[in-house]
């Protein structure tokens, strides 16, 4: 998993490499012509899919900010698998963009086509998700939050949620993770258990995990299986608003009341999940910031330019209870 680095110089080249058309959809979302008359940059943006409000957001928000650069964006959506973002970025680099960006659906399996970018010359930026590799150089940077701190922070607003609602001897806690392999799911629920290790080995236990992929379907099919083998549940902690706006449809089948019977964290902090915290169905919620695309473009022109930027450039989140939920509705962006 990444690990924060100070600054790297970024390598700037023309691409060489032959490529793939891409298996995704790709569209070209601008042609823009940067200022002062030079040659736009040409940024190549793989991203996941369309899986949650989350994701919509980010994508609302690359393509907005790559406009507002002036940048010349082509722009594909993976619809969640990892071969369509490879065939992507291979198209990219065939197609000789001056940059590539994309947010890496699973952790693993990535060397083999940074490195036709590396030998292309192509420059290559994470935003949102972290990738496993052994070889620093094959990216520059990763503009994203830390997931494992997300964890953190949802185990430590779970303490919170119980005192407020005052419940007392054990918590038996269902957990939706995230897609298998993400680095928000992996790190998520790393950061949870470190709370749970150190301060509730006594109390908190984790009865049920599985994946629900980040989706509403998914959530709302998992949950209803969970409360089957598992009807003493108290807590949920999702992964995402998406998987907990769906498990609430299912804890309200069962007859339970949700933010009630069954207390919920989640992260994400998208309008949805602070319209369930505000109708008391949700107890808290992680923000996870999804509007990565200024920062992003700034970091592009950086990179392009031959600039230093850090290795890790985190985004900033607050942490939301129930109780501040309907003032915050009106000041959510996404
Ligand atoms: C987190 C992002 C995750 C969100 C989900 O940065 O990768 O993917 O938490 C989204 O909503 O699907």
């Amino acid at each position: 998993m990444l690990n924060r680095r100070n600054f790297l110089t970024a390598a700037v080249g023309v691409a060489a490499a032959g490529g793939l058309a891409a298996c995704a959809k790709e569209d070209k979302s601008s042609t823009g012509t940067s200022s002062g008359g030079s040659k736009a940059i040409t940024l190549g943006f793989s991203q996941v899919g369309s899986e949650s409000g989350w994701r919509s957001a980010n994508t609302t928000s690359v393509k907005e900010a790559a406009k507002e650069a002036g940048f010349n964006l082509k722009f594909s959506d993976a619809q969640q698998k990892q071969e369509n973002q490879i065939s992507a970025i291979r198209s990219y680099i065939a197609q000789k963009v001056d940059v590539i960006a994309f947010s890496p659906v699973v952790v693993t399996g990535w060397d083999a086509v940074l490195k036709e970018a590396k030998a292309a010359k192509i420059p290559v930026v994470l935003t949102d998700r972290s990738v496993e590799t052994s070889d620093d150089s094959l990216y520059v940077t990763l503009v994203g939050s830390d997931f494992t701190d997300e964890g953190r922070r949802a185990g430590k607003i779970l303490e919170k949620v119980l005192a407020k609602a005052g419940v007392k001897g054990p918590v038996k806690i269902a957990q939706l993770e995230g897609t298998t392999g993400a680095a928000p799911a992996i790190e998520r629920a790393k950061g949870f258990k470190e709370v749970m290790d150190a301060d509730h080995k006594g109390d908190w236990k984790i009865v049920v995990s599985q994946t629900g992929d980040f989706t509403r379907a998914g959530g709302k099919q998992v949950m209803a299986a969970f409360l089957q083998s598992n009807p003493d549940i108290n807590v949920l902690f999702a992964h995402n608003d998406d998987m907990a706006i769906g498990a609430i449809q299912s804890i309200e089948a069962a007859g339970k009341k949700p933010g009630k019977d069954i207390l919920i964290v989640s992260i994400d902090g998208v309008k949805d999940g602070f319209i369930a915290m505000s109708e008391g169905k949700i107890n808290a919620i992680v923000e996870c910031n999804p509007l990565l695309g200024p920062q992003l473009m700034e970091v592009v022109k950086t990179v392009h330019d031959g600039g230093s930027v850090e290795r890790w450039i985190k985004t900033k989140e607050g942490d939301f209870m129930q109780d501040q939920a309907k003032a915050a509705l009106p000041t959510r962006k996404y």
